[in-house]
């Protein structure tokens, strides 16, 4: 509906300052839990005890954060750059509870469940089991976070809209992702063969780095607040 001139696409790192552990790197990994042995589907069938006890500690550790300086950064942004799209690969809603109005989100979220046979789906705020009871469907079958697991497909819309805003934007802004994790990796390095200038900003070096226009090494809540003019000054060039 819109052509968006900015787009910001974001990973773990963007909540770490808000006290949200990230999967990979330094500081990374929940509880000694490694993300590839809770979030695939196969995790889940041999242990969904132990896959939901992952995800309902997540939702106690969000119910205690807040967006920090990094989200709130982004969220003025969209005053100044009409149509600024959010493409996010966390599933936590801080993005939204900031004040982005147009977010994607590639890996779902966490705040809600659903039903893998019948694909019921709830909103789903719980933060402990009921009687030590996993949550079943009307159906009689378990039913699961609503978070894309590796080897699960994406939901279609949003990687569509995705690829299209990269597509079209003239600035994409790459915060907090190692950019490991496909195909949501893949979008800076379409933005670039498309013409974007696409700007980093990573206290670590990733794959993406020395591709980027620019890379801004430092923490989202500290470089985030003080880009909005850099990146004005992208947008304005011919
Ligand atoms: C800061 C900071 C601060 C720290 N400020 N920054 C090749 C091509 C295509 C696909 C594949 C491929 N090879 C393999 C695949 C399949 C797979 C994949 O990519 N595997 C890779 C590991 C290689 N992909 C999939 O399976 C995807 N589906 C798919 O491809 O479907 C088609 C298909 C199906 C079947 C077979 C083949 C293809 C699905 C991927 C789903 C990922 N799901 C998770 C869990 C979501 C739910 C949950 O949250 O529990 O998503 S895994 C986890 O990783 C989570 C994240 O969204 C994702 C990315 O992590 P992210 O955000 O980058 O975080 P970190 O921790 O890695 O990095 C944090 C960064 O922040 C670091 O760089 C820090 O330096 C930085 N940082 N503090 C700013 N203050
Ligand atoms: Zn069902």
């Amino acid at each position: 509906d819109m052509n968006p001139l900015v787009a910001v696409a974001t990973g773990a790192g963007i909540s770490a300052e808000s006290g949200v552990p990230t999967f990979r790197g330094s500081g990374g990994l929940w509880n000694g839990r490694r993300v590839e042995d809770v979030a695939t589907p196969q995790a889940f069938v041999n242990d969904p005890e132990n896959v939901w006890g992952f995800y309902l500690e997540r939702r106690r550790n969000l119910l205690e954060a807040k967006p920090n300086a990094g989200h709130l950064a982004i969220a003025a942004w969209q005053e100044r750059f009409e149509g600024l799209t959010v493409i996010t690969q966390n599933v936590d809603g801080l993005h939204q509870r900031a004040g982005s109005k147009r977010v994607i989100e590639l890996h779902g979220t966490i705040w809600a469940r659903h039903c893998n046979r019948c694909q019921h789906r709830e909103d789903d705020f719980s933060t402990s089991l009921i009687n030590n009871c996993l949550p079943k469907c009307k159906c009689g079958e378990l039913m699961r976070p609503s978070v894309v697991w590796f080897g699960e497909e994406l939901p279609e819309k949003s990687i569509a809209d995705a690829f299209d805003i990269v597509n079209m934007v003239k600035v994409l802004v790459v915060v907090g992702t190692s950019n490991a994790v496909y195909p949501a990796a893949a979008l800076p390095i379409h933005a670039l063969s498309a013409g974007a200038t696409v700007i980093e900003v990573n206290p670590e070096r990733t794959s993406l780095s020395s591709k980027a226009h620019l890379f801004i090494q430092g923490a989202a809540g500290k470089i985030l607040p003080e880009l909005e003019s850099k990146i004005a000054e992208f947008v304005n060039r011919i």
